[in-house]
Parts: structure tokens; C-alpha cells; sequence
């Protein structure tokens, strides 16, 4: 074929084969194949000495513009595939599809404990209490002494508590927010206390080493045990459902006579019942308000201390309390 033909094929077939090049890998063989030392445009140069003296002017020119517009058109494609992010090695790949619908990710929220403190709070918000807090590292005083329970009382004995030193520890219960509140507070007084406490229970369906109680405290002018109970029967009704059935048990707690144990009603899968420990309550013994400065012929009180874990487990039935610590997210995303 005449050189000047065999140009114009090379230029047009080029140009053409340009546009079908997306990738870094296509444009280098086109590079290769038209530009190249050994490529087409190379191949087209050699041939010029072949071309008769009088023609060799035109057909130069001619290869020299065929070099010029493939090198023009090649700068130009590649420009264009990069600024489109085409021709980066990263953007290999599937294409990405940008009608589809997103996927939603999944985010954290808040944990079950958190929130079932949160309800409690609310409930007893509209019975007029306030939350009131303490630590929960604790001196023996706050824990045991101004709780009325004496020296000798085995709930001291340190293989059922968890001393840092003789004097301190991790508070075995909420009730010393009992003691706080009212060492800073005049009567009336009207407070709970969610908060953890800590206790080298051995560990079971339904026993933690560590979990969470709400302490309630009410120090008025004649506050009596139906105040007590009808407020417990009141948040249990609210926050379990009107049908549940609480049972309050005599008991004995040194900071409170007369006492009493609630407990609630658990369902078994198979429709049997038993009943769960939900907390301890009862008057606040006289010799409590008194180490508080409180004037006993005046006030009375009532207190009451409930197991949160417990709560949770009766009214979303869980049968056991180390799913609620154990952080797996199929069992958190359920609440
Ligand atoms: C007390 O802690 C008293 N301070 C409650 C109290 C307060 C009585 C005010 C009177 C006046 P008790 O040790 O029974 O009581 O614990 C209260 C509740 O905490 C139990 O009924 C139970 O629901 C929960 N509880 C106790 N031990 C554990 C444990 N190891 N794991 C999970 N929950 C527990």
C-alpha cells in the first residue's frame, strides 16, 4: 500500500482504537502499538526512504503529522480518563452502581441497663423523687456503720465485700446514698439512687459480681409502711404492667424495722412459676436518722433497694443475668 494511504489508515484506525482504551493497561498497549519504538507511526518514519525523491516532502510531512496527532490525541484521552479517575490502578474494579440504595450501618445505642435506669428515673420523677448519686468506692462508715450494722455483723466480713483497705471499698449497696443524701440534706427528703455496687457473689443465672441497684429514700413527717408499699406496688405495676404480682416478705435489714423483701413472679418457658428476690426495703430504723442528726420524734422514713439486672430479666425475659454484661451485639440489638 502507498505510504500516504497506509498514513491515513494508521491515523484513522488510531483514533479510533483510542476511544475503546478506559484503562492505564489499554492505553499503554495503544502506546506501544502506535507510538512505540517498534509501533506503527515508528514503522510509517522507516518507510520514507522508500518514497521517490519527489514525493518524499509530502509523505514526511505527512508522517510527521501523524506522529503529531496520535501524540495529541493520546494526551488528550489519558488526561481525560484520569480526570474521571478511569485510568488509576485503584480505580480498577466493578463500577460502582451509584442508583443503588445505601446500606444503613449499624450504630450503638444505648445499652438496656442504661436505658431501664433511665425508665426508673422517670417513674419515680412523677412520684416526686429526685436522683441523688455517691461513689462507688466507699468508706466502711457510709457502707456499714452509719447503716446501723454493727462491728460483728457478718455482711462486713471481707469475703463478702471487696476491701481496697480496712476503711475502704467498693460499696456492697446502694444505701449509702441514703446516708449522703441525708447528711447534706434537711427532711423532707424524697430521693433515688441507681448506681453499681459490688459483691464477690459466686456467679450464676442470677447472681453478678458486680451490678446495679436503685436505692429510694422518703423522710417526712408521717411517713408510714402502706406509703411503702403502695409506692413500690405503684412502680411495679408501671414499670412491669398492671398485672404483675409482687410479694412483700418479712424480713430484717439493720437499717430499717419494721422490714421486708419484695419479690416478683418469673414465668418458666414450660408455664410454671417462681418467684426472684427483687430488693430489700423497709422503715428507716430511728437509729439511722438519729446518726444523721434527724429528729426521729418528728420523721419517719421509708427506704427500699431493688436489683436492676432482676428487674430486666423479669420484664424482657432473659434467663440469665451474664447475657446483660457479656457485650454480644445480637443480644444488645434486641432492646
Ligand atoms: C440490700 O442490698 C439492701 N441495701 C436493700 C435495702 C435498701 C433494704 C433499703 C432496706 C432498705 P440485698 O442484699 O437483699 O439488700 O440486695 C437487694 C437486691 O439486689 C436483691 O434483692 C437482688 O435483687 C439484688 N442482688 C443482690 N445480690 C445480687 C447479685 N449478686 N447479683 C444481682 N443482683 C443482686
Amino acid at each position: 500500500m502507498p505510504l500516504l494511504e497506509d498514513i491515513q489508515q494508521i491515523l484513522a484506525q488510531g483514533l479510533a482504537k483510542l476511544q475503546d482504551a478506559a484503562e492505564a493497561d489499554a492505553m499503554e498497549a495503544w502506546r506501544i502499538k502506535y507510538l512505540g519504538t517498534k509501533g506503527a507511526v515508528k514503522a510509517a518514519m522507516q518507510r520514507l526512504k522508500e518514497v521517490p525523491r519527489d514525493r518524499k516532502r509530502a509523505a514526511g510531512q505527512a508522517a510527521n503529522e501523524l506522529k503529531n496527532a496520535l501524540t495529541e490525541a493520546f494526551e488528550r484521552r489519558l488526561a481525560a480518563i484520569s480526570a474521571t479517575g478511569g485510568g488509576s490502578k485503584k480505580a480498577r474494579g466493578p463500577a460502582i452502581d451509584v442508583t443503588l440504595p445505601g446500606r444503613r450501618r449499624r450504630i450503638g445505642h444505648t445499652h438496656i441497663i442504661t436505658q431501664t435506669i433511665n425508665e426508673i428515673c422517670e417513674i419515680f420523677a412523677r412520684m416526686g423523687f429526685a436522683v441523688a448519686t455517691g461513689p462507688e468506692v466507699e468508706d466502711e462508715h457510709h457502707n456499714f456503720g452509719a447503716l446501723n450494722i454493727p462491728l460483728s455483723h457478718p455482711a462486713r466480713d471481707p469475703l463478702d465485700n471487696f476491701y481496697i483497705n480496712p476503711e475502704v471499698m467498693l460499696r456492697s449497696q446502694t444505701s449509702t446514698v441514703q446516708i449522703r443524701t441525708m447528711e447534706s440534706t434537711n427532711p423532707p427528703v424524697r430521693i433515688i439512687s441507681p448506681g453499681r455496687v459490688y459483691r464477690p457473689d459466686t456467679v450464676d443465672a442470677t447472681h453478678s459480681f458486680m451490678f446495679h441497684q436503685v436505692e429510694g429514700l422518703f423522710v417526712d413527717e408521717a411517713v408510714t409502711m402502706a406509703d411503702l408499699k403502695t409506692c413500690l406496688d405503684q412502680f411495679c405495676k408501671t414499670y412491669f404492667g398492671r398485672d404483675v404480682a409482687t410479694c412483700f416478705r418479712p424480713s430484717f435489714f439493720p437499717f430499717t424495722e419494721p422490714s421486708a423483701e419484695v419479690d416478683i413472679e418469673f414465668h418458666r418457658p414450660d408455664s410454671t412459676r417462681y418467684w426472684v428476690e427483687l430488693g430489700g426495703c423497709g422503715m428507716v430504723d430511728p437509729n439511722v436518722l438519729e446518726t444523721v442528726g434527724y429528729d426521729t420524734e418528728k420523721y419517719t422514713g421509708f427506704a427500699f433497694g431493688l436489683g436492676i439486672e432482676r428487674m430486666i430479666m423479669r420484664k424482657h425475659h432473659i434467663p440469665d443475668i451474664r447475657l446483660l454484661f457479656e457485650s454480644d451485639t445480637r443480644f444488645l440489638h434486641q432492646f
